[in-house]
């Protein structure tokens, strides 16, 4: 089996952030900001923050910022919950929440929480369990959880959850890997996993495993890699990562890395992108691949950053 390429997948995340014209910075112009925080918590994990020039993203960060205290995806585009959290992650991880009035952002979230506990994810108001867990992660860095009516935000994802153990993006809506990680995530950030079947939830996502070893993000769907993060994250918060192949998953991540230019694709021999390489290399974090720095599976940040928010006031 080959081994994790980490000179090659810095140096691919690095050519991404110059070549800003290139066909993936194009497609993704709209949600850079999460581009910024996918390729940047990588660099991190493999201990390479360093080959940037901070001064220059933060100052671009802050471009991104509206009067309503929200982050775009990028300068000129409307705010969104999405990249105000993405926005503070990738400040976290340069050490630089000072720059921030936290209020101001947190006041835009709360300015968000419904009167069921929801959330919008922007002023249009689409409500999703997801918006939820951006609103919550997002407070919890900035420790202005008590702007937001915290209690109603927890029954209304407890009213997320399906007779499977699972959570969907709504009441009713069909369970699906990617929403129950916002789920417990939030739910664990806000120490109410007591709302969570473990044993039920468990057996769900240990059987998004399949035979190559990858995981899937609901049944019958095809394995990919971002899903070593929403699964492996999920089953790590409710302790029953055990349940799973570890060994094997490893390989299916490996084997999805692009070995001569760097970066991680969704499955083998398909083309790489910033999002796949991210998931995969945090999956191998969540899984104790030797050498990589360890990942929150809350708050999606690497464990040092996450003690420096929390202990280090
Ligand atoms: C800070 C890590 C972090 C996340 C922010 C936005 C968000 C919170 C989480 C998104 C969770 C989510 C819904 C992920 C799923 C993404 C995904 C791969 C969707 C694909 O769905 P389908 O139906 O694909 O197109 P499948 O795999 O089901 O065939
Ligand atoms: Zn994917």
């Amino acid at each position: 089996m080959g081994e994790l390429v980490v000179d090659k997948h810095v140096k691919y995340i690095l050519s991404v952030e110059k070549r800003k014209d290139s066909f993936e910075s194009v497609v993704l112009e709209h949600l850079r900001m999460n581009g910024a925080y996918w390729g940047l918590a990588t660099l991190d994990l493999l201990g390479k923050l360093d080959a940037l020039d901070s001064n220059e993203v933060i100052e671009w960060i802050m471009k991104c910022q509206h009067e309503s205290g929200g982050f775009a995806g990028n300068i000129g585009h409307d705010p969104h919950m999405l990249y105000t959290l993405s926005a503070v992650q990738v400040l976290a991880l340069f050490d630089k929440l000072n720059v921030l009035d936290a209020d101001k952002v947190a006041n835009y979230i709360s300015g968000l929480q419904n009167e069921d506990g929801s959330f919008s994810g922007d002023e249009w108001g689409e409500v999703d369990s997801r918006f939820s867990y951006l609103a919550i992660c997002c407070l919890s860095i900035l420790h202005r959880l008590d702007k937001i009516n915290v209690e109603k935000a927890v029954n209304y994802i407890a009213s997320c959850k399906n007779v499977d153990g699972g959570f969907g993006c709504t009441p009713g809506g069909e369970s699906h890997a990617g929403q129950i990680f916002c789920c417990v995530g939030a739910l664990a950030i806000t120490g109410s996993l007591h709302h969570v079947d473990k044993d039920l939830l468990g057996w769900w996502l240990c059987e998004r495993q399949v035979k190559s070893g990858g995981l899937n993000g609901r049944p019958e769907k095809l394995p990919d890699v971002c899903y070593s993060w929403w699964v492996l994250s999920s089953l790590i918060m409710i302790d029953r990562v055990h349940w799973i192949n570890k060994d094997k998953l490893v390989k299916f991540i490996l084997n999805c890395q692009d070995t001569e230019n760097g970066g991680i694709s969704d499955r083998p021999d398909d083309a790489v992108d910033v999002y796949h390489t991210y998931f995969g290399v945090a999956g191998l974090s969540l899984l104790e691949y030797p050498g990589l720095k360890a990942i929150d599976p809350a708050h999606a940040l690497p464990v040092d950053v996450v003690n420096r928010i929390f202990f280090q006031k």
